[in-house]
């Protein structure tokens, strides 16, 4: 059997399970040998790296990519394993976006582009057992040229697939490290049904190569959780099917809110939404099913500036949801972003203002960057606001502190000023409302822990290695 190595490159100070490995994991494991490295919330040094992947010896080494700061560290592992001799693959949405420019480096040999599970398999059966197999999903180098083959319209189909392989990463117990009420992060949909101007899944690759919105059944989601319960040490007590967006219709929140309901398991959860689905009574439900914590978008105050970014939102219905929210005891964290492209100073005044009318525990303010293929990145390139990287390895300072740029109209340091402002105050009140979160929740780990390892300490340590 042929022997395939995931590895997840992932972000020094954040430790993740490789949910996107696993889904490929479970489905590859039939035909081959399949092992995952995960390396997110640790340093990736050269040595260990080039031991970890010996020690294995695979056939070919599959490497998950994400724009910013995972880049350079997937750079390192794939340089080490075509030392080595192996076939290096990348997959995930950096080479989703960029497949042609990804595959110009001479260490990687083929990407497969938007959602892995059969376009891998395929690719695989090209590599090992028939170079006649006909390629879909992937850009490739076939004799020296790079070669982009369209999207397979063989997509998965959520209720088939089986469940993430968390059973083949090594020290699971990483990711539920408190002694009660850990978090299992849950994967329930593939795409989005919406097309957000800042957002990957606008790519013209993305919803060509991932197709369509597709959303499990809730049970999966409560299948999910006995499994990994069932391999870990400590007491899983939260789901987060935040996603990027997981309550995308009333329909679909009653289901889950019944299913999660009836399971009797007393798990309390983690939602992402958006305002217009947040009825009075999803809202009671979503509370009666163990409801704790919600993201929702508001992204600006100004109407021109909504309808640009394709995400309408009506503040009276928005304060009068997020007042519900609050009432009944979950957390709501509404996320700004400062800085849209071509926006003014007196829209950036109306988001202010929005900021002060909806009630919140969390304002997550962001100032806007340009991630790669989405519809604002066109924009700022037509209007020339910043250089596009040309290499590969320029991509891995996207998103981080300090690497800041303005593409709004807004002169930097009004925009500057006014981001550091609002953050400096709205991230201490949400340090403050997080502990009340934890306490109300008796997450006594938590609690203590976020005093050393929060917002303030992340953005320190990641701004003084980007330097
Ligand atoms: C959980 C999450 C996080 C977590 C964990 C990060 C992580 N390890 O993914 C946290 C909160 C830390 C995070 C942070 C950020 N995130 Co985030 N995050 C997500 C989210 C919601 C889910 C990821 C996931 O588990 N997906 C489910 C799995 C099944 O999908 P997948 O990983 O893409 O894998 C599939 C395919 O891509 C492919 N595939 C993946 N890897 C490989 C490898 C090989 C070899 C092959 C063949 C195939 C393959 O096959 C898989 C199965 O089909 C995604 C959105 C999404 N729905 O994916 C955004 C997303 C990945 N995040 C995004 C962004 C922008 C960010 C931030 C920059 C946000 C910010 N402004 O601060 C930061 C910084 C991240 C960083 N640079 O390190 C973007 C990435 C865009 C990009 N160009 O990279 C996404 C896509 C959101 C979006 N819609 O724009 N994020």
């Amino acid at each position: 059997m042929k022997k395939i190595l995931l590895v997840e490159p992932g972000a020094k100070h954040t430790v993740y399970p490789p949910i996107g490995l696993m889904h490929l994991a479970a489905v590859l494991r039939k035909d081959y040998d399949v092992s995952i490295i995960d390396y997110s919330g640790g340093e990736i040094s050269h040595d260990v790296a080039r031991k970890d992947i010996l020690s294995i010896n695979p056939d070919l080494v599959g490497v998950r990519v994400l724009t910013g700061p995972p880049i350079p560290r997937a750079i390192l592992i794939s340089k080490i394993a075509k030392e080595l001799g192996k076939i290096v693959v990348w997959g995930g949405p950096h080479p989703t976006i960029l497949p042609g420019q990804t595959l110009k480096e001479e260490y990687i040999d083929s990407v497969v582009i938007g959602e892995g599970e059969h376009t891998f398999l395929n690719l695989l059966r090209y590599y090992f057992h028939n170079k006649k197999e006909k390629l879909e999903g992937v850009g490739i180098k076939i004799e020296g040229k790079i070669k982009i083959f369209p999207a397979s319209k063989h997509y998965v189909d959520l209720e088939k697939l089986p469940l993430p392989a968390w059973d083949i990463v090594k020290n699971l117990d990483k990711y539920f490290p408190n002694k009660r009420n850990n978090v299992l992060p849950i994967s329930t949909t593939r795409g989005c049904a919406f097309k957000c101007g800042f957002c990957h899944n606008s790519n013209k690759n993305v919803k060509e190569y991932l197709g369509c919105y597709r959303i499990a059944n809730p049970e999966r989601a409560i299948k999910e959780y006995k499994f990994v319960q069932s391999l870990v040490k400590h007491k899983i007590e939260i789901l987060d099917v935040g996603e990027d967006l997981h309550l995308v219709s009333e329909d679909y929140a009653r289901r889950f809110c019944k299913t999660l309901r009836d399971s009797k398991l007393g798990l309390r959860w983690y939602t992402a939404a958006r305002y217009q689905t947040l009825t009075k009574e999803i809202i009671e439900m979503m509370a009666d099913s163990g409801c704790i914590r919600i993201l929702l978008g508001v992204e600006s105050g100004s109407e021109r500036i909504q309808k640009m970014n394709n995400k309408v939102i009506d503040l009276k219905r928005a304060i009068d949801a997020a007042s519900m929210l609050r009432r009944r005891k979950i957390f709501v964290t509404n996320a700004y972003i400062f800085g849209h492209p071509t926006e003014s100073e007196a829209e950036l005044n109306k988001t202010l203002e929005f900021i002060r009318k909806i009630p919140a525990d969390e304002n997550l303010i962001q100032l806007y960057r340009p991630m790669p293929g989405t519809p604002y990145f066109d924009i700022c390139v037509e209007k020339n606001k910043f250089k596009v990287p040309e290499k590969l390895y320029e991509w891995g300072g996207f998103g981080v502190l300090g690497h800041d740029v303005n593409v709004s109209e807004i002169p930097t340091k009004v925009l500057f000023s006014a981001f550091y402002r609002t953050n400096a105050w709205q991230q201490i009140k949400y340090l403050f409302n997080q502990q009340r979160f934890y306490l109300r929740n008796r997450m006594i780990q938590q609690f203590f822990n976020n005093f050393m390892n929060n917002r303030f300490t992340f953005k320190l340590k990641e701004y003084l290695e980007n330097k």
